[in-house]
């Protein structure tokens, strides 16, 4: 079914990129793609502004611009440290990445994250109407869908996540992890990027909760409801991407960056300075090609960009401090009067930049432990001269890579073959690294964002209404 002309979209997210920004300093992936899907289709985008007040009063800051309209509110100080750097970046986000050496179980941040969804809907439940689809993102909003049906809501709901869904067992070990699941049946479409983590999604509605699943496995049921589960990979908006590599500040910063490397071969990483995205791992995978192939090491250099983020959780402090040693640490080992192996940046920079500087790179090295998606692989891809492009080095563990088998897959947590695919993408003949780039471009054109969008909105509209039901 197409979307039709009456039925706008209401986006919910936890932050909100501006409607009139340019796309200098976005940071996040998923700002990039519904930016996108919205100015197509028009609607609302709400979330928190990112800032504080003393007392919630549920004022909304509508601003119309570009395509659509924004609202936004703030925030208690207590809603802030207990929902979002608490339940949001210190419980869910780890456990999310599997990482629950890291993960923080307590009870006050899982009751600031209840209250916050509630606050939300409270909210944003005015500002939808009879016809509008709801589109909920991520994992800071997993409970919104049904505080929303509490509050009468009856209209197609959808929920996306955008990070990896963890196996049972480990989601098993947080406390509240059967009430959490249970609100996802609220909705009438969950989304995932990849059939892995629809599979543990379902194992755990499945072994833990009793949940029946139809044999074709997209259809579950539980508590009366039903619910249809997809895989929906996202992409970026490749025609906008492909347009920014062209541009004028793209090509000068290619230039300038073919300059500063003086003929030797550039490595290039550009993640949120985040835990899940392997840095620590990727540097050590780095040194240890530098050291395995001696007669190769000045011959290239590796520029990491990774500019910090959620900076007021301790994890992200200790994963700083860790890199800006290892970093200092391997420099200092291993520089020469006229070379230095690691240019270690901590900035954003505008879009244009990135894809100059993707484009000026011999290798593009995306290596998370663990990562939902993962754009970056996309946009290096996407950023290539198609008549000399260069070579992406991918975690098997990223999401990316169920899509991007033509990439060099590999272990991140193996230094070794960290090195190993290294040496592979330095000595790739041309034709080889054509014949890989144009396999992955094709991926990259045929599934980007809009596809994306249409593939999840589509089966949001086609999916029973429960004001029909009623
Ligand atoms: P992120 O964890 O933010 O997204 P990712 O998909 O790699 O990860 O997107 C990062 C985005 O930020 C890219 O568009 C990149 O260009 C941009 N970016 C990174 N460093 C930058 C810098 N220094 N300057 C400017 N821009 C920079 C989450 C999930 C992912 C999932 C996305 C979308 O964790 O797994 O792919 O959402 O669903």
């Amino acid at each position: 079914m197409e979307f039709g002309a009456l039925s706008r979209l209401i986006v919910i997210s936890n932050r909100v990129a501006p409607a009139e920004g340019s796309h200098s300093g976005a940071q996040g992936g998923l700002a990039v793609a519904l930016q996108s899907a919205l100015r197509e289709m028009g609607g609302i985008w709400f979330g928190w502004s990112g800032g504080q007040t003393d007392v919630f009063t549920g004022q909304v800051n509508l601003q119309r611009g570009d395509g659509y309209t924004t609202a936004t509110v703030d925030l208690e100080e207590q809603d802030i440290d207990e929902y979002y750097n608490g339940y949001a970046n210190r419980t869910l986000w780890p456990l999310f990445h599997y990482r629950m050496d890291l993960a923080e179980y307590e009870r006050g941040f899982a009751g600031g994250y209840q209250r916050v969804n509630e606050r939300f809907a409270d909210t944003v439940r005015p500002l939808i109407e009879q016809d509008d689809t709801v589109w909920i993102q991520d994992y800071h909003m997993i409970p919104l869908g049904q505080e929303l049906r509490r509050r009468g809501c009856a209209n197609r709901i959808g929920f996306f996540l955008h990070t990896p869904w963890p196996p049972r067992r480990l989601l098993a070990t947080l406390p509240e992890a059967n009430e959490l699941v249970e609100t996802l049946f609220a909705y009438d479409v969950l989304g995932f990027h990849t059939a892995e983590w629809l599979e543990s999604f379902c194992d755990f509605a499945r072994l833990e909760m009793g949940a029946d699943i139809e044999e074709d496995g997209d259809v579950i049921r539980f508590g009366g409801r039903t619910v249809r589960v997809i895989v929906c990979p996202i992409g970026i908006d490749t025609a906008e991407f492909r347009a920014l590599a062209a541009s004028d500040t793209a090509q000068h910063t290619c230039r300038q960056m073919e300059r500063s490397a003086v003929g030797r071969a550039m490595i290039v990483g550009v993640d949120r300075l985040d835990y899940s995205k392997g840095l620590e791992e990727r540097l050590l995978g780095f040194e240890r090609f530098l050291l395995e192939h001696p007669e190769e090491r000045k011959e290239l250099f590796l520029l990491q960009i990774a500019p910090p983020s959620r900076a007021s959780v301790g994890s992200y402090q200790r994963i700083r401090n860790t890199l800006e040693g290892l970093s200092g640490r391997i420099n200092g080992e291993h520089a020469d009067l006229d070379w230095v192996p690691i240019r270690y940046v901590n900035q954003g920079y505008p879009r244009d930049v990135l894809a100059g500087v993707y484009r000026a790179s011999r290798i593009g090295l995306v290596t998370p432990l663990r990562d939902g998606m993962n754009l970056v692989a996309k946009e290096y891809v996407a950023a290539q001269d198609p008549g000399d492009p260069g070579v992406l080095i991918l975690s098997r563990f990223a999401g990316a890579a169920a899509q991007m088998q033509e990439a060099v897959l590999v272990n991140p947590y193996s230094a070794e073959e960290i090195s190993d695919a290294i040496l592979t993408a330095l000595r790739m003949p041309r034709d080889e690294r054509i014949a890989r780039w144009r396999a992955l471009m094709d991926g990259v054109e045929r599934e980007d964002v809009m596809w994306w969008r249409k593939r999840f909105t589509d089966e949001l509209i086609a999916a029973p209404s429960l004001a029909e039901v009623d």
